[in-house]
């Protein structure tokens, strides 16, 4: 069955997966989301759903799944062809791909969601899907579906495997965290009341590590893990403390998927961190997105760190602007570009050098986690450094 979808991907004599450039990679990578794609729709209208129902669904699935940098699905079969020294059969590959594109559909799932709560407006250099006049309220449930879609998945080609009810309990208890996380950020940023003193660098390790780590960067490499054969945790993955996430001082622990939580929870939040400064900073050509952190009162790196430099004029422009939305229309998508409030906040950024201070926190968060990776006993433990070191590399600078 699975040597049937792999013969979409790969011709019999195509070269094996090691010996591929990353832009080959990629593309591989983005073939398979076709196999899996049509999997998904053949099943669909095997339940006698009727043809508008499948360009409905195929629609969703093309607008939400496939457009985005693939940094979590990519890592998935990346980590594996690592930890396996480069020995990874096709079918293996077809298997990490599922498992990589699942994670992405979870992605996709969280984000369309997560615009409806943020009132975004655009997402991957379009408009945020439920911004489509067809779509509306309807995008919760395709959202919805999105996630049915990746246990529909894992049960395809996992069920019968050793590692299939791991597999199901990564998603699921990664899911879980996610919306734990998500809930934090949501109640911390209520419209209606703005409250600064809310906000802290303590508050926000809790929230991103909650909403964006486990998800994003704890979930692949644990299911590379477990495709490559370190055998799962017996009891729950202890969570670093989160208090001293900044620090080297957290004890490096000795079991494999500690470990991989030790370094990668840390890698998360700096992740989220990016995001918070390109909220603020990058442009919406480059990240796809128009911000929306300021005036949806977001506890974001920026005001946290904004506000424990401010003095005591500043706080004030920041609590009298902070979390204001603009009039009706003004939504930095057009050309009247920000409201007056959002510009006020950021003028206080600029005073305070949030941006340097963002480059500062940059080049520690690189040190730090490198230094970690370093500790790390490829022999005792049957990791390897390059899974961290290249999860590192794929988003230290980024821009976008
Ligand atoms: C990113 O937050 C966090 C998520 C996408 C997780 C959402 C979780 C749910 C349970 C829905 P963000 O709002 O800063 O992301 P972005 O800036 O991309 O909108
Ligand atoms: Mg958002
Ligand atoms: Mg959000
Ligand atoms: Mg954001």
């Amino acid at each position: 069955m699975v040597a049937r979808q792999l013969q979409a991907t790969m011709s019999a004599d195509a070269p094996k997966a090691t010996a591929l450039s990353k832009a080959e990679k990629k593309q591989r990578f983005e073939d398979a989301f076709n196999v899996i794609r049509d999997d998904l729709l053949e099943h669909f209208s095997g339940q006698g759903m009727p043809e508008e129902g499948v360009e409905w669904y195929k629609r969703n699935l093309e607008y939400n799944v496939p457009g985005g940098k693939l940094n979590r699905g990519l890592s998935v079969v990346d980590s594996l062809e690592i930890l396996q020294n480069g020995e990874i059969s096709e079918e293996e590959w077809f298997k990490a791909a599922v498992l990589g594109w699942c994670v992405e559909l979870l992605q996709a799932y969280f984000l369309v969601v997560d615009d409806i709560m943020d009132q975004s407006h655009t997402r991957r250099s379009q408009p945020c899907y439920f911004r489509l006049p067809s779509v509306g309220n309807i995008a919760i449930n395709d959202a919805i579906m999105l996630e049915g879609a990746i246990f529909h998945l894992i049960k395809k080609y996992f069920r019968g495997d050793p590692i299939y009810v791991d597999v199901l309990e990564f998603f699921l208890d990664t899911t879980y965290q996610t919306e734990m996380g998500q809930m934090i950020d949501l109640i911390t940023a209520p419209e209606d009341h703005v409250d600064l003193s809310k906000f802290s660098l303590e508050k926000h390790s809790l929230i991103v590590v909650y909403k964006t780590a486990f998800y994003s960067f704890y979930l692949p490499i644990a299911l590379a893990m477990l495709m490559a054969g370190i055998p799962p945790p017996s009891e729950p993955v202890a969570v670093p403390n989160l208090r001293n996430l900044q620090s080297t001082s957290n004890k490096m622990p000795t079991e494999p998927y500690e470990i991989a939580m030790h370094i990668l929870v840390p890698l998360g939040e700096y992740f989220q961190v990016q995001d918070d400064y390109l909220d603020a900073f990058g442009t919406p050509e480059q990240i796809g997105k128009v911000g929306t952190d300021i005036v949806d009162n977001k506890c974001s790196w920026c005001i946290c760190t904004a506000l424990a430099l401010a003095s005591p004029a500043q706080r004030q422009i920041l609590e009298e602007n902070y979390g204001v939305r603009p009039p009706a229309g003004v939504d930095g998508t057009g050309p009247e570009g920000l409201g007056e409030a959002e510009r006020k906040v950021k003028e206080v950024y600029r005073e305070l050098q949030i941006a340097e201070k963002y480059k500062e926190y940059e080049r520690n968060y690189h040190q730090r986690i490198t230094t970690v990776v370093d500790q790390i006993d490829e022999q005792k433990t049957g990791l390897k450094k390059e899974i961290f070191t290249g999860f590192l590399s794929k988003i230290f600078g980024r821009t976008k």
